[in-house]
């Protein structure tokens, strides 16, 4: 059984996506940010960081933080969501990374500075917008000549997804790109999906433009 630490955020939402998605036994443990309970002992003992999410393995002892190396965990125990083929897997890989080292950071301090604070700084308002937009485009490209992010379905675009979601708080409309909305709007229809945004609890339903 895996002990989930997660909070209705994207980075916490791709992991219980993939939960659902591969179907397995996972018990939530809410860690809600906002009355800063990242900070408690017994989270911090997982995930020195302060940052949800974070799983406990109770099979094989693995304790873990940061999203996108539970995701790689998780996909390779249960061998889904990450291609055997090299190539597939490597480019899966390569997309996971960019979204953990670009899309998430970015629209992440789009929502600091641009939903949260706005008015603070108009330098970073422009920054990080512009650059989520930017990252957007990097996306919409890539989904120009396939259904999905690298080869079938995979943690590449579950990864991604959640900050996609986000589209109305970084001032996107997400009609302006077509691949990227085809893509969305095909993953928002898959039921561990509309499952796994609900986790740890409801909050709205699944944006959709
Ligand atoms: N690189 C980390 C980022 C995790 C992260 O930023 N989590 C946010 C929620 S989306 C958080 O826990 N924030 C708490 C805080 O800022 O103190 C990952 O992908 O797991």
């Amino acid at each position: 059984m895996i002990d989930f630490y997660t909070w209705t955020t994207p980075n916490g939402r791709k992991v219980s996506i993939l939960l659902e998605e591969l179907g397995i036994d996972y018990n939530v443990h809410p860690i809600d940010i906002t009355k800063k309970e990242q900070f408690a002992a017994h989270f911090l003992a997982i995930a020195p960081n302060n940052r949800i999410p974070a799983i406990v393995d109770n099979e094989t002892g693995v304790s873990m933080m940061e999203s996108g190396a539970i995701m790689q965990y998780l996909a390779e125990k249960h061998n889904r969501f990450l291609s055997t083929d090299a190539k597939t897997r490597w480019a899966t890989l390569e997309w996971l990374n960019w979204q953990m080292g670009g899309l998430g950071p970015m629209a992440g301090q789009t929502h600091h500075f641009v939903k949260y604070n706005p008015g603070k700084s108009q330098y970073a308002e422009e920054r990080y917008q512009s650059e989520t937009r930017r990252l957007y485009g990097v996306l919409e490209k890539r989904l120009e000549q396939r259904d999905f992010i690298a080869g079938d379905y995979s943690i590449a675009d579950m990864a991604c997804w959640p900050w996609i979601s986000r589209f109305e708080w970084q001032g996107i409309d997400l009609k302006d790109y077509k691949n990227l909305l085809r893509w969305y709007t095909t993953i928002a229809e898959r039921p561990a999906v509309q499952k796994g945004y609900q986790v740890p609890k409801f909050v709205t339903g699944i944006p959709m433009p």
